[in-house]
């Protein structure tokens, strides 16, 4: 094998965001793009001799080419082995598994997530370290600042690797090994849910409608629900992964998952609606006539874990992170166990789950997941709501109601304002942060500020200090908005608005949300001065 060392030079913005690197697609094709951050990584995890790692996508335009050249600079790098998927296709949950159940020292996931696929749309490379998990905050300064003073980078001179066949071939001296991307996937669910109780749901009647968004868990959905559960076929829509997602926007929530949202909310609605994004890790619940936003579905899915086989003995603890609505903090009140909150990104519950300080975690973007992997992950929430609605013998929506009696509810929406100007969008987050001090006490729209602050995040496990993480309004009456700048954009700057209002115990829990929160909103509105800044006050995405 012939192994070719080329001079490169830094390239600007090779920052990692909230989770790895994303950029317009047509960016990562860019000469030296992808080759400069691969090996910018390689560097700075001590380099890439004798090591094994995972390589997968979510199958997006581009997956194919930019594997090939992973696994060339993996082997002119001197790596022993490289674990692929086939065809390329890994979901992110799945190669985590496959990180933890190979003991290999990391592995590289391509994928921009929820974000639009194709040329014109955007791509993302983020490497998971030995625990599966996304980078830590300190490896992911290494990789940026090893981008900054790149100079070369190694590649091999070989042909491409088959990757549609399942199998071992050699680059060199490393082995690249193809595997099935579902099989150890579905050993793994199979060892934490009742199966024989789901498929007893189904054989009963139970009808279920899992939109694949045309992303990567249409194999893993059909494989799981269908072929093994039961579920009727067409029970997973729009299965086939497609390179563009169908020029869809592989987010599951009510506005991009649309038709599932018509059709839960319709007269022929099935028993429970779901979806996954992208690469796998995001799931959306919905019940007949019922939304179940992220927040209140990991605190329901933590007060009754202990209904499938794996957290039959009780959980550990929860985190979630900080724009998270609280509603978790009460089912880990009323369980006695510890609850955390970090920054956003699943890299922050990585040393937790480590540790074994929680056992569930969630994010209101979407994301569920427990110590089974060191990502979220879509169909393992599906799957435990399953196992739930199968033990319980109830709809969602009186698991859902009855949450709420049971706990108190925690009205919740999240606003995005996207592609603001980068400068508009930092220039009224820096002036909300030089008013913070002198907020509590002062109402506005009839809100009374109780606390306003920055948040920043002590790791209790490494001691590690994370800050600039969101500022923070809360109002007397447990009403709460969260200010933020997305890390996952690839245009301009994205602006999240979080809203919250908690009730009492047996309080009122029937309201629309945006009937809840409108105080609220109009408060953080009014504070922000948003329109001052960026002329609007009507989001493009409400979820
Ligand atoms: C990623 C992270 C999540 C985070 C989400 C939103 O999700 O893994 O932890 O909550 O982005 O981040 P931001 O608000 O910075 O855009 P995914 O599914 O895109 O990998």
């Amino acid at each position: 094998m012939k192994v070719d060392t080329r001079a490169t030079a830094p390239i600007e913005g090779q920052k990692p965001g909230t989770s790895g690197l994303r950029k317009k697609t047509r960016v990562f094709m860019e000469p030296e793009y992808l080759e400069n951050f691969i090996q910018a990584t390689l560097n700075a995890i001590g380099g890439a001799g004798g090591k094994s790692f995972v390589v997968g996508g979510d199958g997006r335009y581009f997956n194919r080419e930019a594997i090939q050249t992973i696994l060339k600079m993996a082997a002119a790098n001197g790596a022993r082995l490289v674990i692929v998927g086939q065809d390329g296709i890994l979901s992110t949950p799945a190669a985590s598994n496959l990180i933890r159940q190979n003991k290999t020292d990391g592995g590289f996931i391509l994928s921009a997530s929820h974000n639009p696929g194709g040329i014109d749309e955007d791509f993302g490379v983020k490497f998971n370290a030995e625990n599966g998990g996304p980078a830590p905050e300190k490896l992911t300064a290494r990789i940026f600042e090893a981008t900054t003073r790149i100079d070369q980078y190694q590649i091999a001179e070989v042909d491409d690797v088959d990757l549609a066949r399942i199998g071992e071939t050699r680059l060199g001296d490393m082995t690249v090994r193809v595997v099935d991307p579902v099989e150890s996937y579905k050993a793994l669910m199979e060892t934490l849910f009742d199966f024989d109780a789901i498929r007893a749901l189904f054989s009963g009647g139970f009808t279920m409608r899992f939109d694949a968004m045309h992303a990567v868990t249409g194999p893993y959905a059909t494989e799981i629900l269908e072929n093994t559960l039961g579920a009727p076929s067409g029970t997973v829509a729009n299965g086939i992964p497609l390179e563009d997602f169908g020029k869809g926007h592989p987010d599951p929530n009510p506005i991009w998952a649309k038709p599932l949202m018509d059709l839960m909310m319709g007269a022929d609605a099935p028993d429970l609606g779901a979806a996954s994004d992208g690469d796998g890790d995001r799931n959306m619940i919905v019940g007949r006539g019922i939304y179940v936003t992220p927040s209140d579905s990991l605190a329901i899915l933590a007060a009754n874990a202990h209904l499938a086989p794996a957290y039959e003995k009780g959980i550990s603890g929860i985190a979630r992170s900080m724009p998270t609505s609280a509603a978790a903090d009460r089912v880990a009140a009323a369980l006695g166990v510890e609850c955390f909150e970090t920054p956003t990104g699943w890299k922050f519950f990585g040393n937790l789950l480590d540790a074994g300080r929680v056992t569930i975690c969630g994010e209101e973007s979407a994301g569920t997941g427990s110590d089974h992997v060191r990502e979220k992950d879509g169909l393992w929430a599906v799957l435990l709501w399953l196992n739930i609605l199968a033990v319980r013998k109830q709809s969602v929506a009186e698991i859902v109601n009855d949450h709420w009696q049971t706990y108190g509810r925690n009205y919740y929406s999240r606003f995005d304002f996207e592609a603001v100007a980068s400068d508009k969008a930092n220039a009224m987050m820096d002036a909300l942060r030089g008013k913070l001090a002198g907020l509590p006490g002062q109402s506005f729209a009839g809100q009374t500020v109780s606390f306003a602050d920055e948040f920043s995040y002590h790791d209790p496990v490494d001691g590690s200090l994370s800050e600039n993480q969101g500022l923070r309004l809360g109002f007397e009456g447990d009403g709460r908005a969260v200010f933020r700048l997305s890390g996952t954009g690839t245009e301009g700057a994205t602006i999240r608005l979080y809203l919250e209002r908690g009730t009492e115990q047996g309080g009122e829990t029937s309201m629309s949300p945006q009937d809840a929160l409108s105080g609220v909103l109009a408060a953080a509105l009014e504070i922000s001065d948003m329109e001052g800044f960026i002329g609007r006050t009507t989001p493009d995405v409400t979820t």
